[in-house]
């Protein structure tokens, strides 16, 4: 059997099949590695692990682990998919610098976390929202590094830089910690970091992050990037088929961040909880209302949608 960890670089290929089961397979999936999917290898990183991957137009890294069950065909070794973007290529933890920070806030001071896909620009927008404000550590028990601080200008907000995720989810780690803290911690607000240059890819994140019931606002980075490719995103629209307030920034540049900061703390302050993103069908619905009235009194009341459609899915972990 061919699968992604043994592909070599330049080659374009197929997915035939994802084996294996739960959350890995999961993950995959959540990535958009699924069947039928054209992948193209791009590079392996130094130690031969991750594998870096273009699939549906989306720079991406998988780990090689993973990537071995992704059963793939070869589809023509010569073929290049056009660059996405011009980002600069960063190792993912380039940005990381050690330090710690103990909390003890007043009632007023506001949690904002900054949550988002894996390299969608959070630790950029964390750096320009608080400048020299930060305090970094680990995660107890774990090496992952966090990494708070306190917005320029504003003394009682707190800001979170959390780990990438592809989709509430967990799998790796990373993901457990941003879950847990989202879900148990629940900050006052969430900016929603999504890449305009992956918008599809992204909004996946956000309609589960809309779940959880807390204000959020969703700022669309790398302007600078989508004006560049001559893109054009109708913000309005968006705004009202999500049902939230989406924002045009740049976390490079700077542009719209002050502003995107501001409608979240204005969302924490009147705690403006995010609507429900979306209906499922009938049954669906039935069996969440089901659940939701079984964990009554046993979850936190403003997730309780969000946790029955995790025991809806099985997810054990949610609720462990
Ligand atoms: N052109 C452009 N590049 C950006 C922008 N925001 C972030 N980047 C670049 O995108 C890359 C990833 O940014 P990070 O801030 O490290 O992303 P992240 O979401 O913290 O990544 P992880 O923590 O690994 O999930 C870096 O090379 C940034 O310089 C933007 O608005 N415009
Ligand atoms: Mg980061």
């Amino acid at each position: 059997m061919k699968t992604l960890r043994d592909t070599p670089i330049g080659s374009t290929v197929t997915v035939r099949k994802l084996h294996g089961e739960g959350p890995l397979k999961r993950r995959v999936m959540d990535m958009g590695i699924t069947k039928g999917v054209e992948i193209y290898v791009r590079k392996v990183a130094p130690l031969g692990d991750p594998v870096e991957i273009t699939v549906r137009g989306y720079e991406l890294s998988i780990r090689r682990a993973d990537a071995e069950i992704v059963e793939v065909e070869a589809v023509d070794s010569s073929r290049q998919p056009a660059a996405t973007d011009s980002r600069e290529q960063s190792a993912a933890d380039c940005n990381r610098q050690p330090t710690a920070i103990e909390n003890k806030e007043d009632s007023t001071t506001i949690r904002i976390a900054l949550a988002g896909d894996p390299n969608c620009g959070k630790t950029t927008l964390f750096n320009e929202l608080t400048g020299g404000n930060q305090y970094v550590g680990n995660w107890p028990g774990v090496t992952v590094e966090k990494k708070e601080g306190r917005i320029k200008g504003q003394r009682n907000v707190i800001l979170q830089d959390l780990p990438g995720i592809y989709s509430l989810s967990p799998y790796s780690p990373e993901e457990i910690i941003t879950r847990t803290y989202l879900v148990k911690e629940r900050p006052d607000a969430i900016i929603n970091i999504v890449d305009g240059t992956n918008l599809e890819r992204n909004l996946y994140l956000t309609t589960q992050l809309l779940e959880l019931g807390i204000p959020t606002v969703v700022a669309v980075n790398m302007m600078d990037v989508v004006r560049k490719n001559g893109d054009d995103i109708d913000f309005a629209k968006l705004s009202r088929e999500i049902r939230c307030p989406v924002m045009p920034i740049s976390a490079l540049t700077g542009e719209g961040t002050r502003e995107a900061a501001s409608k979240a703390i204005e969302l924490a302050r009147g705690g403006v909880a995010a609507t429900r993103p979306h209906v499922f069908t009938g049954s669906v619905e039935h069996a969440i209302a089901h659940i939701e009235e079984s964990i009554q009194g046993k979850v936190p009341e403003e997730g309780i949608r969000w946790y029955a459609i995790k025991i809806f899915e099985r997810d054990e972990k949610a609720y462990g």
